[in-house]
């Protein structure tokens, strides 16, 4: 990309910063990360792909609605248009923050402290019939995370897009339900991060859902590598060599137990919103 977009990206993001600040009254105590702090697309993203605002706020759970087809996200049927998920390609970034700390707590399920949320989705070729035969979209990437926004801490791993795609209600009928349900899945409790993808193979949509366990899905990130035991700033960083481009959907934050009142007041409201 050329610094002079680079630039303009970076100024951009500055206003979008004022304009978050202006709103953190509503989103104060959200668990989805608040603000992009740093965007580059680097050489291949996905066309159209750059609007990194969609990677602020909770992940999606209804997909298409600004192109007048919404359906509830499944891991068959993931969030897809750009104003639900922002591209990052080779060699660009992607650096949010987070109002609230992300601690590496030891309650914290599976030492799971963070989710990020792309748009990979199982393949169920021949037929449609929601049954596992594969993954779509398992872009690598980096993760580094920061406590002050200036010194990053890479996490020693790579990271996949691929595991786990996200789930949006408990009680669709169905991968390809186009009606939303009535339960929410938790988008801030990770699904076991030792199921693997061999797991996975074979699986029915309904048998999926079961090993979620009430999770929405998203890719788990432990913090404790980075000898940070609180961090607020979360880098994705994509190698100059990848050929796809991987998406993000969202980031979430696993909250403290004792916010968990939080998380059960926001599904009520989307719920009173939709007239569930
Ligand atoms: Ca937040
Ligand atoms: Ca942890
Ligand atoms: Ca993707
Ligand atoms: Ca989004």
């Amino acid at each position: 990309m050329r610094m002079d977009l680079c630039l303009r990206r970076v100024a951009l993001a500055t206003t979008t910063a004022t304009a978050l600040a202006a709103a953190s009254a509503v989103y104060a105590a959200d668990p989805w990360a608040d603000q992009v702090v740093s965007y580059s697309a680097g050489t291949n993203p996905e066309f159209g792909y750059e609007n990194f605002n969609a990677a602020i706020g909770s992940p999606s759970r209804i997909t298409g609605a600004s192109h007048g087809f919404p359906a509830p996200v499944t891991p068959f049927a993931a969030a897809w248009p750009n104003d639900e998920v922002v591209s990052v390609g080779a060699g660009g970034h992607l650096t949010v923050r987070f109002d609230e700390p992300i601690r590496d707590l030891a309650s914290n399920a599976f030492g799971v402290d963070v989710l990020i949320f792309g748009n990979a989705f199982f393949a169920d070729l021949p037929d449609f019939s929601g049954v596992v035969t594969g993954l779509y979209e398992d872009g690598p990437f980096m993760v580094s995370v920061s406590k002050d926004g200036h010194v990053f801490v890479p996490l020693g791993q790579q990271f996949r897009e691929g595991l786990f795609p996200t789930l949006s209600y408990l009680d669709l009928n169905g991968p390809y339900d186009p009606q939303p349900g009535s339960v929410p899945s938790d988008y801030t409790r990770p699904v076991n991060p030792a199921i693997t993808m061999n797991d996975l193979m074979g699986r029915t949509f309904a048998e999926v859902v079961a090993l979620y366990a009430g999770s929405g899905g998203g890719i788990p990130v432990d913090i404790n590598s980075s000898g940070m035991s609180e961090i607020s700033y979360l880098r994705i960083d994509v190698a100059a060599d990848v050929e796809f481009a991987p998406e993000f959907d969202g980031f979430a934050a696993v909250p403290e137990p004792s916010s968990s009142a939080i998380a059960i007041a926001g599904a009520l409201i989307f719920r009173r919103r939709r007239g569930g």
